[in-house]
């Protein structure tokens, strides 16, 4: 994972702040009032959300994390973390939002389906006037029981400019994602995650990614691998 002009959110020395994944470490400014900790379950100190304000990225000077497209992302884009849920109290979850609507730039968010309960978990991501997502049902890796709820998770997405396709990140796996209709007019805002609809829920983060340049299946298999 050598790039320059990356950033990497590690928690490791128990502040917000971007370590960096090159020599030129983009200068960002971190703001929130998320918690560090350390968990038995990986072997570096993560970052506890609970509130609407956990921890957000001013990505003044990271323009691909504003706008996800050419000609601001012109060897594309990759923005990943790991993601640690805990069974959802209260539904709508919302883990990352960028703007005041709720899937302005990239947002991952969960919700309960009224007819069966099943739980899915969406990412989507809007660059300039237009919006694609992802959507998982977690129903059926079994309830809020399942996987997702009990293990670390990396979520992402990433463009690739020379085919204009995006893809979620799911683990190690590459998914190309579905345009959405009417998607959101704003762009450019922070990036910001928090729980914004309920204060009862609880996540935690490490190793949050950003790279300013397409991911494909191999180089996320190296970016899964080496922090997971
Ligand atoms: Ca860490």
């Amino acid at each position: 994972m050598h790039h320059e002009e990356a950033g990497h959110w590690t928690f490791n020395d128990y502040t917000l702040s971007n370590t960096g994944l090159g020599a030129n470490t983009l200068a960002t400014s971190e703001s929130g009032d998320g918690i560090v900790l350390e968990t038995l379950e990986r072997d570096s100190p993560v970052l506890q959300c609970k509130s609407t304000n956990c921890l957000t990225i001013d990505n003044t000077n990271m323009p691909c994390l504003k706008n996800y497209d050419a000609p601001y992302c012109q060897k594309g884009v990759t923005f990943a973390f790991w993601l640690r849920p805990f069974k959802a109290h209260q539904l709508p979850y919302t883990f990352s939002s960028q703007g005041v609507a709720g899937a302005a730039g990239f947002t991952v968010q969960s919700w309960r389906l009224a007819a069966s309960g099943d739980i899915r978990l969406d990412i989507y991501l809007e660059p300039m006037a237009a919006g694609y997502f992802c959507g998982f049902d977690l129903g059926t890796i079994s309830k809020s029981d399942g996987r997702f709820w009990k293990e670390w998770t990396f979520i992402g997405t990433t463009y690739d400019p020379s085919t204009s396709r995006y893809y979620c990140i799911f683990d190690d796996q590459l998914i190309e994602m579905e345009p959405r209709l009417n998607p959101s007019s704003i762009q450019g805002m922070p990036l910001r995650f928090g729980n914004d609809q309920n204060t009862n829920n609880v996540f935690l983060l490490d190793d949050i990614i950003y790279i300013p340049a397409f991911s494909n299946q191999e180089a996320v298999n190296v970016l899964y691998n080496q922090t997971k």
